[in-house]
């Protein structure tokens, strides 16, 4: 790997609807000797070596000639390629503890609620009903398919399978994983899908992965099982479900509950029916947030790497976009 060039190079902070404050305090305590911008003033553009984005601006990076890395501040990185003007410059994404940690709670937080009910309890609560007679299966009897088995997918997996669920997963590429039932590719996807309780999805948002999260799934689920018809969870991307099709999945009787915190208009829309549907959990993007304290001085330490003898990791691959 070739050596980059000795400098504490300037950072650019680019992050769509952030408070930058957070991020230039943890900056100023973890890299005090380190220049962080949120703004690049004319005739500065050549000073910036670093972006740290997060919806960055359409073309906001074409200017900047010196500029060496992408850090993406999300684990995932749609949002760095929605810019068709993003420079051809290695992107890195966020692979962290702290991130890591945060999805899985999320996760394990919602498969147990409605593992053990949580909804059809709330639902009884409104209405001051004492009712114990709903069956309550065990986690061994109880199979929740992971899409994706990355970073964050196999976290959850491994967390899940202590709990005693069955934990089954899908990914691109054949992936082997301890205790977890493995499938791969279109090919797999209907194996995979017709023995799931509770599907999770953890899958980044690529030209293959668009729209995923259809009819042509649910339709492909059991009918039945312990929990009922089959229970979706998504906290990919809002860009990998269709909206309508998860609707008239929950009304056919094809899901029988859902839990989202990605929507394919994020804020969700005031008008957006999902609000309202009983069957649906939602959440504000805030499975695993990006957090300033934890994320910057791995950020910092990515940088130092960088500069000392060109390493960069969490690469992402521009063709497959993740
Ligand atoms: P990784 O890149 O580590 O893992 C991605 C997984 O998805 C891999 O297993 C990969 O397969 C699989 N995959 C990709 N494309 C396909 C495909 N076409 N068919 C089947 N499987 C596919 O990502 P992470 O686990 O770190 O993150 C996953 C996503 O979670 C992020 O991209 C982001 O969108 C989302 N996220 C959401 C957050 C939130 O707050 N809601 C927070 C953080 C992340 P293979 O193993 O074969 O490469
Ligand atoms: C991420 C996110 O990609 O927070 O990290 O959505």
């Amino acid at each position: 790997m070739s050596a980059a060039p000795k400098n504490t190079g300037k950072i650019y902070f680019a992050a769509a609807g952030w408070d930058p404050e957070i991020w230039m305090q943890a900056f100023a305590k973890y890299a005090p000797d380190r220049e962080i911008v949120t703004e690049i003033k004319a005739g500065e553009e050549a000073s910036i070596d670093y972006a740290l984005v997060w919806k960055q601006k359409r073309g906001s990076l074409t200017n900047l000639p010196n500029l060496k890395v992408i850090f993406s501040l999300g684990a995932g990185v749609d949002h760095v390629f929605h810019d068709d003007q993003v420079p051809n410059l290695p992107i890195v994404r966020t692979v962290s503890p702290d991130l890591t940690m945060r999805m899985t709670e999320y996760v394990v937080w919602q498969v147990l609620d409605h593992h053990r009910l949580g909804p059809q309890y709330r639902a009884q609560q409104l209405k001051k009903i004492w009712r114990e007679d709903r069956r309550q299966p065990a986690a061994n009897e109880v199979n929740v398919g992971i899409m994706g088995l990355g970073v964050l997918g196999r976290d959850a997996a491994d967390k899940l399978k202590h709990l005693g669920f069955n934990v089954s997963g899908w990914s691109r590429r054949p992936q082997d994983v301890t205790g977890v039932n493995t499938y791969h590719g279109k090919d797999g996807l209907s194996d995979f899908l017709k023995q799931v309780d509770i599907l999770v999805c953890l899958l980044p948002l690529t030209p293959d992965t668009k729209g995923i999260l259809s009819m042509s799934v649910f339709g492909r689920m059991k009918e039945d099982g312990p929990l009922g018809a089959p229970i979706l969870i998504n906290a990919g991307r809002g860009g990998l479900q269709n909206e309508a099709d998860i609707q008239a999945a929950l009304e056919r009787g094809l899901l029988s509950a859902a839990s989202l915190d990605v929507f394919e208009t994020e804020p969700l829309p005031e008008a957006s029916p999902l609000w309202g549907n009983p069957k649906i959990t939602i959440t504000p993007h805030a499975a695993a947030s990006s957090s300033a304290n934890a994320l910057t001085p791995e950020i910092v330490k990515m940088i130092t790497d960088y500069e000392r003898d060109g390493t960069l990791t969490n690469l992402v691959d521009r063709e497959k976009q993740y």
